[in-house]
């Protein structure tokens, strides 16, 4: 598709919003200068924006902002109300972005259906983050790796012609399908007309492959076309997996349209290597990126919050993502993300951010059910110590615009205190300034496992500022900051955050707990100080007023006079303390809360001000705001509060912590085994018969064998069955073993019987370090075979795990599930094969949700089937069978409304014990457990689909080889983390049995 000039720019409004076209070549010139502010916290308010760039930063309405990002995925989170909690948790910690994938496959269970209701409900996703005043990024595909089944790709593409991820017209049509869907949704949502925030888009996925050729450069041409016809006229960009300088601007056609599209490419370097310089200012950067698009600002679509863990736990040792989290924490943070700043990123969006539930069969077989991805928002919702950094720096870009157009200045020595420079004093050291402000930032990095107090010279000091830089560390130092009516000469203190509430300026500056700072604020003349808390030395020397202090909760001290009339508040918190100042803009001017655990809203209305949030343990409330503001609303409780010296006010009396939240045991279990289809009299005549010859994926159809791969027959999610009847006419025992090829992912597991009888059970070996990232997982089990004369069927379970992701575009996600092929040693029977996989996709919780048990195509999983009939059992079960087995129990909780309770269920027992559980929810498939792989115990149950106040049915789905005796050990419901706030939780619809198909 040909774009002219005209269309675009009255699809994207431009010529209406100030930008001009260019005089030559058709391309758009941006506006030289930023025109005004840009409304914040951004919304769906109804009138047009623009959406620029140059080549230092993102240009909203013109004016600079830095899109400090978070990724999320809507589809890891399957109750809508929780994502508002998560969104506000970002927001209040200083992210003004979120970066989101939209999984193909959890959208679409057929080709031609898009479901985007319920769950999917990106049309609610998309309103909330504009509520939340989040701006964001989509990514919506077609390929989105993201650890999950197929890379995104529907079950259904794994079966249709063409190779994927190329201009294969077979796989565009089906492309085109999938954008129309959610460019329907995106385009109602572009901050572009007001209708919502969008204001990125990312075409493909880390498309490293036919980067030359003209399958891949029309396939990238076909979705830039595409995406603009849709009406999406935000701009658009690529993430090359590293910086390559892949899919650059002029690489590949963009319809004639220049300047709407950036270049972005995604990091995640290992945390135990010094930060890489990605080489915007022309150092470092020894990849073809650092020069490849000089015009547009750096662009990190995704760098590293932390990791994923296969199966297994073997990334981190066994220890779970809370390792994921240890070698990628606060500290790792500021060294890594600092440095990006130093690098000129300017659009930073750190993959994960609140990694979630890889629940149902979403998971790619390489990663087990949680994605905690060791997250600053951990799986359970829970804010962890990673928010820290992210909340001083979000807060800090935030304030000081500044930093959002910076070029390198004259390097500095840094020495350490007491004699050595430079190198010696083992800091490296960024220095930048902002051309237009003559703001001056450092950024000092130490790579090393010592401390050091280094000797920072500054602009403005005498003596080198003797500034803590703990091993393993970075931070910043601002210098020549204004800050409201005041200008920082420097702080050896990271600067936060300003604002003016009422009279005065406030500014917040951060550190680690017992730092010892200096900080110098330009005063004309001597001012009045009073340190209001905490213990400061103060003394006004040349024409400055410097404050000597050690950073141990919250210092506060008020200047008053200095030859400005506005009194300045200077805060200076340790870590903890700052993650307890909250700042909200409001119509009337910024609020500053201190205190609570989480400020998620504040309004003001006449002289009150309307606070919601969270509290754990008890906590004073106090705020600064508006003049005038002389009211406080908690959670909708009016507040006696007073004003205080530092000029806030302050509640009376301290915020109730959350309150004990009680679990009930979980009894009362009922017991029944399944995998009827063993039986030789069961009947299939309802099944599919498995005869097709040819198939459409990567894996060859052995010769002289039906096609027997699952998804050729429809079947694409968890467990599938396979019955072949034959007849022997000869003598008894003719053959001596049968061979059962079968391919899977990580996990794969097989279990056969000859006419009812167990012939045993094979799994694919636990994969190690070097073996679990190998994709496709396929093995050949042999079971000795006798049998008699006549008819005689053989029935196979196989648990495929799911579809392999297709990260280099080789068509991997076709490769084959299922059985491949069977071979008898000693005969060779005609074999007629059936196959069975899930019935038809649940059309509330989606195709993910079930596979091909018994059990779940009977609706033994969901609530309301009726068990009453089943036997009583008590846990720990210990009994010893191939096949399958459910449990299945209710319980009610009485949660209090106020509390937001993150609830998980834990398993245990012997980890010599071969099993593995499937979790049903209210009917929903909350994830998979195996016992002896591990390493996850404890499964999130998301409020919502888990009822706080009512009643609750839990299902297992217990799968065992028979080589062990089988649990469940023990199952109980854990409390992972409380808070008393949270947001309101509407119950995920649950159909019952009736409603399934
Ligand atoms: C990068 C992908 O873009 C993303 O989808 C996810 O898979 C992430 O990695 C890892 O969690 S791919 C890059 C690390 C090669």
């Amino acid at each position: 598709m040909v774009w002219s000039r005209r269309t675009f720019s009255a699809l994207a409004g431009t010529t209406a919003l100030g930008l001009t076209l260019s005089g030559s070549g058709g391309a758009f010139a941006r506006a030289s200068a930023p025109t005004g502010p840009a409304p914040d916290p951004p919304g769906a308010d109804g009138t047009r924006h623009t959406v620029g760039f140059d080549k230092y930063s993102m240009l909203v309405d013109g004016s600079r902002v830095v899109l400090w990002s978070g990724e999320v995925h809507p589809f890891r989170l399957p109750s809508p109300s929780l994502w508002r909690d998560v969104l506000e948790k970002l927001r209040a910690h200083g992210y003004n972005t979120i970066s989101v994938y939209v999984s193909w496959n959890y959208h679409s269970p057929a080709p031609g259906r898009y479901d985007f209701t319920g769950v999917r409900d990106l049309d609610l996703f998309l309103r909330t983050a504009a509520e939340t005043g989040l701006y964001v990024i989509l990514r919506p595909g077609p390929y989105i790796n993201a650890e999950v089944d197929a890379g995104g790709f529907p079950g259904w593409l794994t079966a249709t012609r063409g190779t994927a991820r190329t201009s294969d017209p077979t796989y565009l049509s089906y492309v085109d399908e999938w954008l129309t869907a959610v460019n329907r949704i995106a385009v109602r949502h572009l901050y572009t007309h007001g209708g919502g925030t969008i204001v990125l888009y990312q075409l493909e996925n880390e498309y490293a492959n036919n980067v030359t050729s003209p399958r891949g450069r029309d396939y990238m041409a076909h979705l830039y076309a595409k995406v603009r016809a849709d009406g999406i006229d935000v701009p658009l960009f690529h993430n090359d997996k590293g910086r390559n300088g892949y899919w650059a601007p002029g690489t590949f056609d963009t319809g004639g349209e220049s300047g709407r599209y950036l270049y972005g490419f995604d990091g995640y370097p290992s945390p135990l290597a010094p930060p890489p310089d990605w080489g915007y200012y022309g150092v470092g950067g020894t990849k073809g990126g650092s020069t490849a698009s000089p015009e547009t600002p750096g662009l990190l679509a995704e760098f590293g919050g932390g990791w994923f863990d296969p199966w297994g736990g073997v990334e981190f040792d066994g220890k779970g993502y809370a390792e994921s989290a240890r070698t990628r924490d606060a500290a790792y943070e500021r060294r890594f993300y600092l440095t990006n700043l130093a690098n000129g990123i300017k659009v930073h969006n750190v993959y994960m951010t609140f990694g979630g539930t890889s629940w149902g069969w979403l998971p790619a077989p390489v990663v087990y059910t949680s994605y905690d991805y060791g997250a600053a928002l951990d799986e359970a919702r829970r804010p962890t110590p990673k928010l820290v950094p992210m909340h001083q720096l979000g807060q800090l870009l935030h304030s000081v615009p500044d930093l959002a157009k910076l070029d390198r200045a004259a390097d500095i020595q840094v020495g350490a205190k007491g004699g050595a420079s430079g190198e010696a004093a083992g800091i490296t050291a960024y220095h930048l300034v902002n051309p237009d402000t003559e703001a001056h930032f450092h950024i000092l990095r130490n790579d090393r496992a010592d401390d050091v107090l280094a000797a920072v010279p500054l602009a403005g000091v005498d003596v080198p500022l003797p500034v803590p830089v703990p091993a393993l560390d970075a931070r910043l130092l601002a210098t020549g900051l204004p800050l409201g009516r005041r200008t920082l000469r420097y702080s050896s203190a990271q600067p936060m955050l300003w604002l003016t509430a009422g009279r005065q300026d406030i500014a917040v500056f951060t550190g680690r707990k017992g730092e010892a700072t200096r900080t110098a604020v330009e005063c004309a003349s001597k001012p009045t100080v009073t340190v209001l808390e905490g213990k400061a030395d103060h003394a006004y020397t040349s024409g400055a007023l410097r404050v000597d202090a050690e950073l141990d909760g919250l210092t506060r001290v008020l200047v008053e006079g200095g030859g400005t009339d506005a009194p300045f508040l200077l805060l200076l918190a340790d870590d903890e303390t700052s993650v307890r100042l909250w700042r909200h803009d409001t119509p009337s001017g910024p609020v500053l809360a201190y205190g609570p655990a989480l400020l998620r809203t504040a309004a003001l209305r006449d002289t009150t001000v309307h606070l919601t949030g969270d509290t754990v343990e008890a906590a004073d409330l106090e705020v600064w705001g508006p003049r005038g503001m002389s009211e406080v609303v908690w959670n909708q409780g009016r507040l006696k509060a007073r004003a205080t010296t530092s000029g806030s006010l302050r509640a009376e009396r301290r915020l109730p912590g959350v309150p004990a939240v009680h679990l009930p045991a979980l009894d009362n279990w009922r017991f029944h085994t399944e995998n009827p289809e063993s039986d030789a009299g069961f009947d299939d005549s309802a099944w599919k018969v498995a005869d097709r010859t040819s198939s459409y994926s990567t894996t060859p159809v052995p010769a002289g064998q039906p096609v027997l791969f699952a998804d050729d027959y429809g079947f694409h999610y968890g467990d599938v069955w396979y019955r072949g009847r034959f007849e022997e006419a000869g003598d008894a025992g003719a053959a001596e073993s049968v061979s059962l090829s079968y391919v899977t992912g990580t996990q794969g597991l097989l279990m056969a019987w000859l006419d009812g009888k167990p012939l045993g059970a094979h799994r694919m070996p636990v994969p190690d370090k070097s073996t679990v990232r190998k994709g496709t997982w396929s093995a050949t089990a042999t079971f000795p075979v006798r049998y008699a004369s006549g008819p005689h069927v053989l029935s196979v379970l196989v648990r495929r795990m799911q579809h392999d992701m297709d990260g280099a575009a080789k068509d991997t996600h076709k490769a084959a599930r299922g059985l491949t092929a069977v071979t008898f040693a000693g005969a060779s029977p005609a074999v007629t094969w059936r196959i069975q996989g899930e019935a038809a996709p649940d059309p509330v919780r989606g195709p993910l949700n079930h596979g091909g048990l018994y059990g779940e195509r009977q609706g033994w999983h969901l609530p309301g089937f009726a068990d009453g009939g089943w036997k009583a059992v008590d846990f720990p079960r210990a009994s010893r069978g191939q096949g399958v087995a459910w449990y299945r129990t209710g319980f009610r909780l009485a949660i209090d409304p106020g509390v937001d309770a993150s609830i998980g269920l834990t398993l245990t027992d012997d980890p010599a014990r071969a099993y593995r559980v499937q979790i049903f929810l209210n009917g929903w498939n909350m994830g998979q457990y195996i016992n002896d792989v591990g390493p996850q115990h404890t499964f999130v149950l998301p409020g919502g689909v888990l009822r706080t106040r009512g009643a609750n049915t839990l299902a297992l789905a217990v799968l065992s080889d028979g080589t062990t005796p089988a649990g469940p050990g023990e199952v109980r419901l854990t409390l992972m983390g409380s808070a008393a706030g949270g947001v309101p939780v509407t119950p995920v619809d649950s159909p019952g049995r009736a409603h399934a198909r």
